[in-house]
């Protein structure tokens, strides 16, 4: 059998593939999917579930002339796979491969760049609105999964759609899956559209109502039996969003691929915002995936035998540590509650969720919410620790601003990723917390330069409540230091030396302190002295430690895998300005002012000058470039 999809390289392509062709085409993209991501690990469930939806989709509209927006992002790989990109599919998430988003610079058909969730309603009536005053006709569809319905923007974009009255069309793919299974009112309310159970409540009510009408009770309940046909069809399942000025069709069976062209060829020229709700299931048609979503929502390669789990690393993550260390000070303190912004699993705390259900919050993709929440559960003296990863978190910054730190609210934030996270990429860099939290009055933020100081300031940042505390951690695996049996308590502000050196001292912040020690063994064999010290804390600046150094240490060199701007550099720049010393002796190694693309960590910081490395050879130009300056100056 000829491969279809072998003759797709644009959705022009594509339907000249007869429609009853289409669930080949369809069988050949899962293939294809498969295949690659097997290879470079990626988002797998999400974008076997779309496969279907993408192909009708783009088998009935006219991209790009029609604006397809994906939400998330993370199900587009079906769409790479038939706007042009196939041939390039094969180095996707690899380094100066193509992206693992929609991205607007890869390709027209992109229309609008993504990977945090909740975005496609807004940026589809943006475009809308945009069509209407250009006096065009084209038309624009937003395809968001029911995790990412639960989101505010979401929400904000829905009610501001059903007035604005703009031709669109949302898909609502409902696979009941966010990462892990998806909650909230609006995830029971879709599941009850889905089930029947609306319509089956009405009509339950309904009979009641008329059996408690006395004398016509028995009557009527004669005349309902009749009707009752016609109440099915009154009772319109998606009745919230007629309400909100959507016209609702489904549900309907997102895996049916020529019904759903059917569906899109109907609708398409409806006026109105109108909503179509389709039913999918993350990771179709592998079944591996099938069984298991949530291992499947996002995978490392898998080369060979799908299913296989990537073989156990020594070192456990520091997400594990955390997960462990939280759970093991909630036995003790009944106070402390997690929350999760819809990554239970991701973030560690399903553990947690599973022995104290009554302390765990999972507030759906909402992370404004998350922190505002946690607000008012400080208020009332508990002990919230909100964990979301460093670029999720950026959703919140007004509110960890205005309902938390200016309330000086005790509230712990534990943000995973920060740095430099991979192959997501520059929507998923953990790159500027330390800037957007660092300007926060009375925020105190910490890094922990291995996995068993992360225990010990997990148990720190519980402790704590003279305000709001932050701790920042890597993507992955610890360093493989071992675990003391207790985590400790540390002083809130206080830097640790690690060594002590004539020519040059690091200051280093939590992943970068393994560096510089490394840079330092490296400048140890160049005949140079470098010693290292591990900041912990990024806010309060540890400013006695500091000048100390200052005091006897030619070079200053601070490394940290934040942004450049407003980090923790920029910190003891100011510290030097403001206090009178020579800032010639300074220098500041972290991430420059540019977002930075995907690749595998290792790769995105050689780019920056992250490496052990590269960290030596700036250090040693400096030191060099100071000697010639003002004569030998170590020893
Ligand atoms: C603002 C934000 N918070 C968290 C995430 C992490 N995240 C990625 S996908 C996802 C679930 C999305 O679920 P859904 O929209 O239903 O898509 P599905 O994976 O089920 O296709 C989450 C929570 C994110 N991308 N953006």
């Amino acid at each position: 059998m000829s491969k279809l999809l072998e003759r797709i390289n644009s959705p022009a392509d594509l339907k000249k593939i007869p429609e009853k062709k289409l669930p080949q085409v369809a069988q050949e993209m899962r293939e294809e999917i498969i295949r690659v991501v097997s290879k470079t690990g990626g988002h797998l469930g999400a974008s076997l579930g779309a496969v279907e939806l993408t192909l009708a989709i783009h088998y009935v509209f006219d991209a790009p002339k029609d604006r397809i927006v994906w939400d998330v992002g993370h199900q587009a790989y079906g769409h790479k796979l038939l706007t042009g990109r196939r041939e390039q599919f094969e180095t996707l998430r690899r380094k100066d491969g193509i992206s693992g988003f929609p991205k607007r610079d890869e390709s027209i058909y992109d229309t609008f760049g993504v990977g945090h969730a909740s975005t496609a309603i807004s940026a589809a009536l943006g475009m809308a609105a945009a069509r209407d005053i250009a006096g065009e006709d084209h038309k624009i569809i937003a395809v968001i999964g029911d995790g990412a319905f639960t989101g505010g923007i979401a929400f904000e974009g829905i009610n501001n759609a059903g007035i604005l009255k703009k031709n669109m069309l949302i898909i609502l793919n409902d696979n009941k899956m966010s990462i892990s299974r998806n909650v909230g009112a609006m995830s029971k309310y879709l599941t009850m559209i889905t089930s029947g159970k609306i319509y089956n409540r009405i009509e339950a009510d309904v009979w009641e109502l008329l059996g408690l009408i006395p004398k016509v009770g028995g009557k009527a309940r004669k005349l309902a039996r009749r009707i009752k046909e016609s109440i099915k069809n009154l009772i319109v399942p998606g009745i919230i969003f007629e309400e909100l000025g959507f016209r609702y069709f489904g549900p309907v069976d997102g895996h049916n691929v020529e019904f759903l062209v059917e569906t899109l060829k109907d609708i398409k020229n409806l006026n109105g915002p109108i909503l179509l709700h389709v039913l999918t299931q993350k990771g179709k048609g592998v079944e591996f995936a099938e069984k298991d979503a949530l291992c499947c929502h996002g995978v490392s390669s898998f080369d060979k035998v799908p299913g296989d789990k990537p073989s156990k690393k020594k070192a456990p993550a520091y997400t594990e540590v955390f997960g462990k260390t939280i759970l093991d000070i909630a036995s003790r303190d009944a106070s402390v509650i997690a929350i999760t912004a819809a990554m239970p699993d991701n973030t560690g705390l399903q553990a947690f969720a599973d022995i104290y259900p009554d302390r765990f919050f999972d507030v759906g993709i909402a992370e404004q919410h998350a922190v505002t929440f946690a607000g008012g559960l400080a208020v009332e003296g508990l002990k919230p620790v909100v964990a979301i990863y460093s670029t999720f978190l950026q959703r919140a910054f007004d509110q960890i601003v205005h309902d938390i730190a200016l309330q000086n609210l005790p509230v712990r934030f534990v943000l995973d990723r920060g740095g430099l996270v991979g192959e997501d990429g520059p929507t998923h860099h953990g790159a500027f917390d330390l800037s957007y939290l660092g300007l926060v009055p009375k925020l105190v933020i910490m890094s922990p330069k291995d996995e068993n100081e992360l225990q010990h300031m997990v148990s720190t940042l519980i402790d704590y409540s003279n305000g709001p505390i932050a701790m920042r951690f890597p993507r992955g695996s610890g360093i493989g230091v071992p675990l003391d049996s207790k985590p400790k308590i540390l002083p809130i502000g206080k830097g640790e030396v690690l060594s002590e050196g004539k020519d040059a001292v690091f200051v280093a912040v939590g992943s970068s302190v393994a560096v510089c020690e490394q840079a330092a063994g490296l400048l140890g064999t160049k005949g140079f002295s470098a010693g290292v010290v591990n900041a912990r804390f990024i806010k309060p600046l540890d400013t006695e430690l500091l000048d100390e150094v200052l005091q006897c240490e030619p070079a200053l060199i601070t490394v940290e895998e934040n942004s450049l701007i407003g980090g923790f550099g920029s910190s003891v720049l100011q510290h030097l300005v403001h206090h009178g010393f020579d800032t010639s002796r300074l220098r500041s190694i972290g991430i420059p002012d540019r977002f930075i693309e995907h690749g595998t960590v290792g790769e995105l910081w050689q780019d920056i000058g992250l490496t052990a490395d590269s960290v030596a050879k700036s250090t040693l130009e400096l030191v060099q470039a100071r000697k010639q300056f003002y004569g030998p100056l170590a020893g």
